[in-house]
């Protein structure tokens, strides 16, 4: 049988050893329990000499409360312990600065759109808008554009599964439209997006236009050029900013030019314009005899490019935050 101090030692080191408080109240039942070793100790009592047995006895007690106050001790150990982890575990460090809501921001072409709307309404042109979604008539035909055109094969144009329809491949038919359901004088701009079969390092099969239309009794191709340069300067502000107007063809203009700027030492193409031709009057009611007037169309992904300096017009349609991100 073991002495009483050598079983208080062993339990004494068994309970400084646990850091879990399931374990600890094993410990406790090996020596405190029922037939734990002090009290197996306790039921030899009788065997010993009636003298001996008080001494023994209160040796017993002494070493049971001894134990019971190292468990208590242990418990309150364990339970500190466990505390102190919960409390690191779920720290909340309530000086860090917030996340905020994530902003979103304009589009550099929407932004070159706004800044040429803005631009022509302070010029007195309205801005007007019409479906994406179009007919061969409103498309190509009201436009003077023959039936055998190139721009009407299926290898340029996107056309529809139910055979009437088409991508719009220039805003024109916002302004046919407009003609139609108004008189002149007819001063507006036709932004918007535009489709054809085309994609590299300059098309996208998607892009945008701004087309204008001025119709009234005396508009003359130098109200076009006017209006153009005068676009051209405020849009890239320089005051020294030279356009060029080159002889070409549409079939919905005649006369008809190419618009250049000059960039540095050359010039570069910015789109096209002319004197709106008669049979695209005729097509919306308007007395060619009375009424004359300007189109042209603008390219806004290419001013966008200008404007911002990127090479490559695919970049504005491929929608990647770290290339978007750097207009905002
Ligand atoms: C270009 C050329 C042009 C027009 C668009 C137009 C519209 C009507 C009547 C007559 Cl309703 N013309 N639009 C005229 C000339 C040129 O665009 O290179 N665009 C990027």
């Amino acid at each position: 049988m073991q002495d009483v101090e050598a079983i208080v030692k062993e339990a004494l080191a068994a309970f400084a050893g646990i850091d879990d408080a399931d374990r600890l109240e094993q410990a406790k039942a090996r020596y405190l329990g029922r037939s734990g070793a002090l009290t197996q100790l306790l039921k030899g009592l009788s065997k010993l000499p009636a003298a001996e047995r008080p001494a023994f006895g209160s040796r017993i007690n002494v070493a049971k409360e001894r134990l019971e106050a190292a468990l208590e001790e242990q418990r309150d150990r364990i339970r500190a312990r466990q505390l102190e982890a919960r409390l690191t575990g779920e720290s909340l460090d309530v000086t860090l600065p917030g996340r905020g809501p994530a902003t979103g921001g304009i589009h550099p072409v929407t932004r070159t759109m706004e800044r040429i709307e803005t631009l022509f309404r302070s010029m007195g042109f309205e801005v007007a808008d019409g479906p994406e979604i179009e007919t061969d008539y409103y498309n190509f035909t009201a436009l003077n554009q023959p039936e055998n055109h190139p721009a009407r094969s299926m290898h340029d144009t996107f056309y529809l599964a139910d055979g009437k329809h088409l991508l719009r491949t220039h805003t024109s038919p916002i302004q046919i439209r407009y003609m139609e359901t108004h008189r002149p004088p007819i001063k507006i701009i036709a932004p918007g997006r535009v489709y054809r079969c085309d994609y590299d390092a300059t098309h996208s099969p998607m892009f945008h236009q701004v087309e204008g239309l001025w119709i009234d009794e005396h508009i003359t191709f130098a109200d076009l050029k006017g209006v153009l340069v005068d676009f051209l300067r405020r849009f890239f502000e320089r005051e020294d900013l030279r356009v060029r107007f080159r002889p070409s063809f549409f079939p919905f203009t005649e006369p008809s030019a190419e618009i250049d700027m000059s960039f540095g030492e050359g010039w570069l193409e910015m789109g096209g314009a002319g004197m709106v031709h008669p049979n695209v009057l005729a097509n919306v009611g308007i007395d060619a005899e009375k009424f004359q007037g300007f189109a042209f169309g603008l390219g806004p992904d290419r001013l966008a490019m200008l404007r911002y300096g990127v090479n490559d017009l695919r970049l504005f349609f491929e929608n990647d935050l770290r290339f978007l991100k750097q207009f905002n």
